[in-house]
Protein backbone atom coordinates (compact mmCIF):
# COMPACT_ATOMS: atom_id res chain seq x y z
CA UNK A 1 0.00 0.00 0.00
CA UNK A 2 1.31 3.43 -0.68
CA UNK A 3 2.96 5.34 2.08
CA UNK A 4 3.41 9.33 2.63
CA UNK A 5 6.25 10.97 3.23
CA UNK A 6 5.60 14.71 5.45
CA UNK A 7 8.67 16.74 6.10
CA UNK A 8 8.43 17.31 9.40
CA UNK A 9 10.39 18.39 11.98
CA UNK A 10 12.72 17.08 13.53
CA UNK A 11 12.50 14.33 11.13
CA UNK A 12 10.24 13.34 7.96
CA UNK A 13 6.78 11.53 9.13
CA UNK A 14 6.09 8.43 6.97
CA UNK A 15 2.09 7.29 6.85
CA UNK A 16 -0.15 4.60 5.57
CA UNK A 17 -3.75 7.21 4.92
CA UNK A 18 -5.27 3.67 5.57
CA UNK A 19 -4.20 3.17 9.01
CA UNK A 20 -4.18 6.98 9.78
CA UNK A 21 -6.40 9.45 11.55
CA UNK A 22 -7.13 12.44 11.60
CA UNK A 23 -8.27 13.68 15.17
CA UNK A 24 -9.23 17.71 15.45
CA UNK A 25 -9.85 18.49 19.20
CA UNK A 26 -12.02 20.56 20.67
CA UNK A 27 -12.86 23.09 18.13
CA UNK A 28 -15.73 24.01 20.05
CA UNK A 29 -17.74 27.54 20.76
CA UNK A 30 -17.06 27.04 24.39
CA UNK A 31 -13.15 27.52 23.76
CA UNK A 32 -13.38 29.72 20.72
CA UNK A 33 -16.50 32.28 21.04
CA UNK A 34 -16.94 34.42 23.50
CA UNK A 35 -19.34 33.40 26.66
CA UNK A 36 -17.39 29.70 26.61
CA UNK A 37 -15.14 28.38 29.02
CA UNK A 38 -12.51 29.45 27.63
CA UNK A 39 -13.64 33.34 28.66
CA UNK A 40 -14.29 32.51 31.92
CA UNK A 41 -10.90 31.09 32.55
CA UNK A 42 -10.21 34.97 31.31
CA UNK A 43 -8.20 34.16 28.21
CA UNK A 44 -8.68 35.88 24.75
CA UNK A 45 -10.85 33.08 22.46
CA UNK A 46 -9.70 35.26 19.45
CA UNK A 47 -6.09 33.50 19.71
CA UNK A 48 -7.57 30.29 18.69
CA UNK A 49 -9.39 31.57 15.98
CA UNK A 50 -6.53 31.50 13.74
CA UNK A 51 -6.73 27.72 13.83
CA UNK A 52 -9.61 27.16 12.15
CA UNK A 53 -8.68 28.16 8.97
CA UNK A 54 -5.63 25.47 8.52
CA UNK A 55 -7.92 22.89 10.45
CA UNK A 56 -10.39 23.38 7.90
CA UNK A 57 -7.79 22.72 5.67
CA UNK A 58 -6.61 19.84 7.35
CA UNK A 59 -10.07 18.66 7.44
CA UNK A 60 -10.56 18.84 3.99
CA UNK A 61 -7.71 16.86 2.90
CA UNK A 62 -8.17 14.04 5.21
CA UNK A 63 -11.59 13.73 3.72
CA UNK A 64 -10.62 13.51 0.40
CA UNK A 65 -7.98 11.50 0.91
CA UNK A 66 -10.32 9.01 2.70
CA UNK A 67 -8.66 9.23 6.25
CA UNK A 68 -10.56 8.10 9.45
CA UNK A 69 -11.70 11.56 10.56
CA UNK A 70 -12.85 11.77 14.57
CA UNK A 71 -13.64 15.03 16.64
CA UNK A 72 -13.67 15.47 20.58
CA UNK A 73 -15.35 17.64 22.49
CA UNK A 74 -14.33 18.03 26.48
CA UNK A 75 -17.83 18.40 28.64
CA UNK A 76 -19.82 17.21 31.04
CA UNK A 77 -23.56 15.08 31.70
CA UNK A 78 -25.65 18.28 32.59
CA UNK A 79 -25.50 16.85 36.58
CA UNK A 80 -22.25 17.35 36.33
CA UNK A 81 -21.58 13.80 38.14
CA UNK A 82 -18.59 13.45 35.43
CA UNK A 83 -16.87 16.34 36.95
CA UNK A 84 -13.89 16.61 39.39
CA UNK A 85 -14.59 18.95 42.22
CA UNK A 86 -11.54 19.60 41.42
CA UNK A 87 -11.93 21.13 37.90
CA UNK A 88 -15.08 22.66 38.74
CA UNK A 89 -13.96 24.50 41.85
CA UNK A 90 -10.77 27.00 40.03
CA UNK A 91 -13.21 29.15 38.41
CA UNK A 92 -16.04 31.53 40.63
CA UNK A 93 -19.63 29.94 41.01
CA UNK A 94 -20.73 32.17 38.54
CA UNK A 95 -18.33 31.43 35.44
CA UNK A 96 -17.77 27.65 36.28
CA UNK A 97 -18.40 24.79 34.41
CA UNK A 98 -22.05 23.86 34.68
CA UNK A 99 -22.86 27.96 35.25
CA UNK A 100 -25.13 29.50 32.76
CA UNK A 101 -23.81 31.44 30.12
CA UNK A 102 -24.68 33.16 26.76
CA UNK A 103 -24.43 30.33 24.98
CA UNK A 104 -26.33 27.76 27.77
CA UNK A 105 -24.63 25.88 30.54
CA UNK A 106 -20.34 26.04 29.94
CA UNK A 107 -18.87 23.06 29.16
CA UNK A 108 -21.92 20.74 29.71
CA UNK A 109 -23.34 18.40 26.76
CA UNK A 110 -25.88 19.46 24.63
CA UNK A 111 -25.75 22.82 25.67
CA UNK A 112 -24.91 25.60 22.39
CA UNK A 113 -21.60 26.13 23.89
CA UNK A 114 -20.66 22.68 23.71
CA UNK A 115 -20.70 21.86 20.17
CA UNK A 116 -18.26 22.17 17.81
CA UNK A 117 -17.48 25.58 15.48
CA UNK A 118 -20.04 26.00 12.76
CA UNK A 119 -16.69 26.28 10.56
CA UNK A 120 -15.71 22.80 11.54
CA UNK A 121 -18.95 20.51 11.64
CA UNK A 122 -18.51 16.84 11.70
CA UNK A 123 -20.10 15.00 8.59
CA UNK A 124 -22.42 12.29 8.79
CA UNK A 125 -20.35 8.93 9.78
CA UNK A 126 -17.24 10.74 11.56
CA UNK A 127 -17.56 9.93 15.08
CA UNK A 128 -17.35 12.68 17.89
CA UNK A 129 -16.40 11.70 21.09
CA UNK A 130 -17.11 13.30 24.68
CA UNK A 131 -14.37 13.59 26.99
CA UNK A 132 -14.72 14.50 30.53
CA UNK A 133 -10.92 15.58 30.91
CA UNK A 134 -8.03 17.09 28.72
CA UNK A 135 -6.74 13.47 27.00
CA UNK A 136 -9.02 11.98 24.54
CA UNK A 137 -8.42 8.39 25.72
CA UNK A 138 -9.35 9.20 29.60
CA UNK A 139 -12.43 7.61 29.90
CA UNK A 140 -13.97 6.84 26.16
CA UNK A 141 -14.06 4.73 23.44
CA UNK A 142 -11.59 6.22 21.83
CA UNK A 143 -8.75 3.86 21.69
CA UNK A 144 -11.18 1.30 20.98
CA UNK A 145 -12.58 2.74 17.52
CA UNK A 146 -8.67 3.33 16.33
CA UNK A 147 -7.71 -0.67 16.93
CA UNK A 148 -10.82 -1.58 15.30
CA UNK A 149 -9.60 0.21 12.37
CA UNK A 150 -6.17 -0.65 12.68
CA UNK A 151 -4.84 2.94 12.81
CA UNK A 152 -0.95 3.27 13.84
CA UNK A 153 -0.94 7.31 13.06
CA UNK A 154 -2.33 10.00 14.42
CA UNK A 155 -2.87 13.46 12.79
CA UNK A 156 -3.60 15.60 16.50
CA UNK A 157 -4.66 19.08 15.48
CA UNK A 158 -7.30 21.77 17.70
CA UNK A 159 -7.14 23.33 20.38
CA UNK A 160 -5.30 24.10 23.23
CA UNK A 161 -1.89 23.38 22.46
CA UNK A 162 -0.24 22.69 25.34
CA UNK A 163 -3.36 21.58 27.01
CA UNK A 164 -6.15 19.18 25.63
CA UNK A 165 -3.51 18.40 22.76
CA UNK A 166 -0.80 17.56 24.49
CA UNK A 167 -2.53 15.61 26.71
CA UNK A 168 -4.12 13.61 24.04
CA UNK A 169 -0.32 13.66 22.55
CA UNK A 170 1.04 11.63 25.59
CA UNK A 171 -1.90 9.61 25.62
CA UNK A 172 -1.58 8.30 22.58
CA UNK A 173 2.71 7.75 22.56
CA UNK A 174 1.97 6.07 25.88
CA UNK A 175 -0.41 3.09 23.32
CA UNK A 176 2.11 3.10 21.01
CA UNK A 177 1.15 5.60 18.48
CA UNK A 178 2.60 7.68 15.61
CA UNK A 179 1.94 11.28 15.95
CA UNK A 180 2.02 14.14 13.81
CA UNK A 181 0.93 17.74 14.72
CA UNK A 182 0.10 20.75 12.24
CA UNK A 183 1.70 23.49 13.83
CA UNK A 184 -0.96 26.47 12.52
CA UNK A 185 -3.83 24.28 12.91
CA UNK A 186 -3.69 23.92 16.95
CA UNK A 187 -3.48 27.10 19.00
CA UNK A 188 -2.85 28.29 22.43
CA UNK A 189 -4.60 31.86 24.34
CA UNK A 190 -0.96 32.23 25.20
CA UNK A 191 0.89 32.43 22.25
CA UNK A 192 4.27 31.17 24.10
CA UNK A 193 2.48 28.24 25.08
CA UNK A 194 1.54 27.27 21.67
CA UNK A 195 5.35 27.66 20.48
CA UNK A 196 6.79 26.03 23.83
CA UNK A 197 4.38 23.21 23.47
CA UNK A 198 5.31 22.47 19.81
CA UNK A 199 9.07 22.07 20.33
CA UNK A 200 8.27 20.12 23.93
CA UNK A 201 6.87 17.58 21.39
CA UNK A 202 9.36 17.55 18.77
CA UNK A 203 12.64 18.07 21.42
CA UNK A 204 14.79 14.77 21.92
CA UNK A 205 14.47 13.16 18.42
CA UNK A 206 11.00 13.58 18.49
CA UNK A 207 9.64 12.56 21.93
CA UNK A 208 6.06 13.14 21.63
CA UNK A 209 6.01 12.87 17.65
CA UNK A 210 7.09 14.96 14.89
CA UNK A 211 5.83 18.94 13.87
CA UNK A 212 4.98 19.96 10.69
CA UNK A 213 2.12 22.61 8.93
CA UNK A 214 -1.39 21.93 7.60
CA UNK A 215 0.12 22.88 4.02
CA UNK A 216 3.34 20.62 4.19
CA UNK A 217 0.33 17.79 4.92
CA UNK A 218 -1.56 19.00 1.90
CA UNK A 219 0.95 19.21 -0.72
CA UNK A 220 1.87 15.50 0.11
CA UNK A 221 -1.44 14.51 -0.12
CA UNK A 222 -1.53 15.86 -3.13
CA UNK A 223 1.90 15.32 -4.51
CA UNK A 224 2.71 11.85 -6.12
CA UNK A 225 6.43 11.92 -5.30
CA UNK A 226 5.87 11.93 -1.62
CA UNK A 227 4.68 8.44 -2.30
CA UNK A 228 6.65 5.58 -1.34
CA UNK A 229 5.67 2.40 -2.43
CA UNK A 230 5.61 -0.73 -0.17
CA UNK A 231 8.67 0.57 1.72
CA UNK A 232 8.86 0.50 5.84
CA UNK A 233 9.71 2.35 8.85
N1 LIG B 1 -9.50 21.68 25.19
C1 LIG B 1 -8.69 22.26 26.08
O1 LIG B 1 -7.54 22.53 25.82
N2 LIG B 1 -9.23 22.57 27.32
C2 LIG B 1 -8.80 23.59 28.11
O2 LIG B 1 -9.29 23.80 29.21
N3 LIG B 1 -7.82 24.36 27.59
C3 LIG B 1 -7.30 25.51 28.12
O3 LIG B 1 -6.33 26.01 27.54
N4 LIG B 1 -7.82 26.05 29.21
Amino acid sequence: MDRLVIPARPSPFALEPARTALVMIDMQRDFLEPGGFGEALGNDVSQLRKAIAPCRALLETARKAGLFVIHTREGHRADLSDAPQAKLERSPPDRRIGAAGPMGRILVRGEPGHDIIPELAPLAGEPVVDKPGKGAFYQTDLELMLRNRGIVSLIVAGVTTEVCVHTTLREANDRGYRCLVPADACASYFPEFHEVGLRMIAAQAGLFGCVTGSSEIRNAFENPASRLEGSTT
